[in-house]
């Protein structure tokens, strides 16, 4: 059993007004808030810890290395990964995806297929059709039914021996759509195909186990899973992390330089290249060992409840309707109300003190198949509550008195 109340204690900034009004956070899907343990390693790490990382043989460089593998070790467990190799340090999702698909530039051919999804963030879009343009492999999108699932039926017939990628996301963040990853995968192994996952979503409200879903990519990152910006991290299987070449190029991940040949580094380090996010990557090792004290499994039943008691309350507001009804689902809902624009919406919720979400979420294509401009998105997280729900359907009947 979770307390929430203790658990808000527990984040300084949700306890300030906004426009005269207590601050309703929810925004989650976009970033959320950092537990005063994370904002605490960081300015540790700064006040006593500052050193930059696998270079000097001084008591400051051998603690801060220590300190940001033991985080590196920290992500393999909680990935369920085999090695701690096989964790690559990255800025974040958009990062991680750019690096798997920036590889695979050079193992594409021109007969071959990547599978990316309808539901999917730009940021498993672009690094992929970008990919395709290169090497002249072709992009094939999985279809979704008008309640924002996958069609695993189309799926399987664009699967063939010509499809040498899948990417697709854990958890959608413009419609919550849990999509079965596990099957996806099986069923892309069948023909031979790497999946990569994206997890930005899923980090923190499921579950990762890489081996359990024999996942061959899947990443995070760690703004979304109550860590700091700029930090995530990529799982790719050691015999896949060998095969794609670098992503960059510099100091760290080379093993000699010289004018003639350059060798690189063994894993994960031929991936991470230049000084890294060192206190990014030391309090996302904070950040997962505070929701792991807490209990993923406490965090999912709580957030299911606070999504089924708002899709109930929302669901009784006139002219509701509700973007992505999946029957699979994470806490986020995605609405419009009538003919009112998700901006204008956005705007009176602010002015009211409540931070959600309003546009396209960085997936065009989803508000495309919707035919709509974009939605209202509200995003749940451990530290939000029903009277927070209470306050978001006041506001919502609140704009629209105002603008109908
Ligand atoms: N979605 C949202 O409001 P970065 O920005 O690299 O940490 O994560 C990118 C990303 C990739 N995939 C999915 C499914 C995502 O949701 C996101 C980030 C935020 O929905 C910001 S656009």
């Amino acid at each position: 059993m979770l307390n929430v109340s203790k658990i808000r204690q527990q984040f300084p900034i949700l306890h300030q007004e906004v426009n005269g009004y207590p601050l309703v956070y929810l925004d989650n899907g976009a970033t959320t808030h950092k537990p005063k343990v994370v904002i605490d390693a960081i300015q540790q790490y700064y006040e006593k810890q500052n050193s930059n990382i696998h270079r000097g043989v001084h008591y400051l460089s051998q603690l801060a290395t220590d300190e940001y593998e033991a985080s590196r070790e920290t992500v393999r467990k909680h990935f369920n990964a085999d090695h701690v190799h096989e964790i690559i340090f990255t800025k974040g999702n958009t990062e991680a995806i750019n690096l798997v698909a920036n590889g695979f530039r050079t193992l594409l051919t021109s007969t071959d297929e990547v599978l990316v999804s309808a539901i999917e963030h730009h940021s498993n879009i672009v690094p992929w059709q970008m990919a395709c343009e290169s090497s002249g492999a072709s992009l094939k999108v999985i279809p979704m039914n008008d309640k924002g699932e996958l069609d695993m039926k189309a799926y399987e017939s664009l699967l063939s021996n010509n499809t040498k990628v899948v990417a697709v996301n854990h958890i959608s963040n413009a419609l919550g759509t849990i999509n079965p990853v596990k099957e996806i995968i099986q069923l892309a192994h069948q023909v031979g195909a790497a999946v990569l996952v994206d997890g930005a979503q899923s980090g923190p409200h499921s579950h990762i186990d890489v081996k359990d879903l024999d996942a061959d990519f899947y990443c995070i990152s760690g703004h979304k899973i109550y860590g700091p910006t700029g930090i995530g991290a990529l799982y790719g299987k050691e015999e896949w992390l060998n095969k794609l070449p670098p992503y960059q190029g510099g100091g760290e991940m080379i093993a000699t330089v010289s004018f003639k040949e350059t060798t690189y580094a063994t894993l994960p380090h031929k991936f991470e290249a230049g000084t890294p996010n060192i206190a990014g990557g030391i309090a996302l090792k904070t950040a997962i060992d505070w929701l792991n004290d807490i209990g993923l499994d406490n965090v999912i039943a709580y957030e299911n409840e606070l999504l089924e008691y708002a899709t109930q309350e929302l669901a009784k507001i006139e002219g509701m309707r509700f973007i992505g009804e999946a029957s699979n689902k994470a806490a986020v809902i995605s609405f419009l109300v009538g003919d009112i624009h998700p901006y204008d919406m956005g705007m009176i919720l602010d002015k009211l003190g409540i931070a959600v979400r309003t546009g396209h979420h960085c997936a065009q294509p989803v508000m495309d198949e919707f035919c709509i401009p974009g939605t209202i998105r509200a995003s749940f997280a451990v530290y939000n509550t029903k009277e927070e729900v209470d306050r978001l359907v006041e506001g919502v009947k609140k704009a629209q008195q105002m603008l109908s």
